[in-house]
């Protein structure tokens, strides 16, 4: 073995047979079968990108506090195959400023989550462009080891997407007038610009409706008691959930790209109570399955 893979490395990543190369998709096959791994960077990289492509992505969407967190925790732990990317609101709460010398930490500079509840029209553009750049790395990201090897249905899940940052949020910002018209055309302009460069790598291939009257969610968000949003009203909630309906119910937004479209929607009633019951837990995860397997 080792005589043949000082072949393969001086050949530069071919097995030789005699005088007759072997294509490294052949060596993978015949090494898989006798579980040996040769590491060919061509063999590898075709067995990555066909691992990745297995991938499954999937966005919990949903209004302010309707449960997306905790929704996302309960799937964490259901399938070892599911993979939960948390919304990065720590990050917005925190925005930091780069030092000039790489040894110093970084320090705290402001809390844009707050500064754009206390000040929405000053502010409102600056979170959008913050909140969609930070989503965007985190669906950049490309999957974990855990879901490359998984043998069953590997699935990345997203709390939010670049979509709902666009269609839900910035969109309701500029009907309430906290972005003007010249803010919303630049935002719309570089949106599409990113989403249609980085095209297959930020796609989606579902998404989990998480829908609840705008009242429930007030009473999660009091409960919750996060401070930045002490003043949220329950105006502003109904507001986001008309969004919501418009998006993934009525489908009577203006979507710009074409899969996103014709993307399969599951509608979970998260209105019930299903942090703390067991059974309605159960049927949230059954009917997540199905709708991850058949994708
Ligand atoms: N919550 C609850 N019952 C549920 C779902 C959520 O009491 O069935 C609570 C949860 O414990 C939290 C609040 O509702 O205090 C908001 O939930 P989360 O942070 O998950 O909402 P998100 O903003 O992420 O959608
Ligand atoms: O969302 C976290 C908090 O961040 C909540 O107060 C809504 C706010 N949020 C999230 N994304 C946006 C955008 N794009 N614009 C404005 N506000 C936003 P939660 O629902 O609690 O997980
Ligand atoms: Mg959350």
């Amino acid at each position: 073995q080792v005589r043949r893979f000082v072949q393969w490395k001086m050949s530069g990543g071919l097995i030789r047979a005699g005088n007759t190369a072997t294509p490294p998709t052949i060596v993978a096959m015949a090494n898989r079968k006798r579980n040996l791994s040769f590491p060919s960077s061509r063999c590898l990289s075709k067995s990555a990108e066909e691992a990745k492509a297995r991938v499954k992505r999937v966005s919990i969407e949903g209004n302010i506090a309707v449960g997306k967190s905790t929704f996302a925790k309960l799937l964490q732990s259901a399938c070892s195959d599911w993979e939960v990317m948390a919304e990065p609101v720590s990050k917005w709460q925190n925005i930091r400023s780069e030092t000039s010398k790489g040894t110093e930490p970084q320090s705290t500079v402001s809390n844009l989550l707050q500064m754009m509840y206390q000040d929405p029209q000053r502010w409102s553009y600056t979170f959008q462009t913050y909140s969609c750049m930070s989503r965007l790395r985190t669906q950049l990201q490309p999957p974990p080891a855990c879901l490359l090897n998984s043998e069953g249905t590997p699935v990345q899940v997203y709390e939010r997407s670049v979509y709902s940052d666009r269609y839900i949020f910035a969109l309701n910002m500029f009907e309430l007038g906290c972005i003007n018209t010249t803010e919303w055309a630049v935002y719309q302009d570089w949106h599409s610009l990113l989403v249609e460069q980085f095209g297959h790598q930020v796609e989606l291939e579902g998404i989990i409706y998480l829908r609840a009257p705008a009242k429930k969610c007030m009473e999660r968000l009091k409960k919750r008691g996060r401070a930045e949003e002490k003043g949220v009203k329950l105006d502003y909630l109904d507001k986001l959930h008309v969004q919501h309906e418009r998006w993934l119910v009525e489908k009577s937004t203006e979507i710009h790209f074409e899969k996103l479209k014709q993307i399969p929607v599951l509608e979970l009633d998260a209105s019930v109570e299903f942090k703390s019951d067991p059974v309605v837990r159960e049927q949230f995860i059954t009917k997540v399955k199905n709708f991850f397997n058949a994708l």
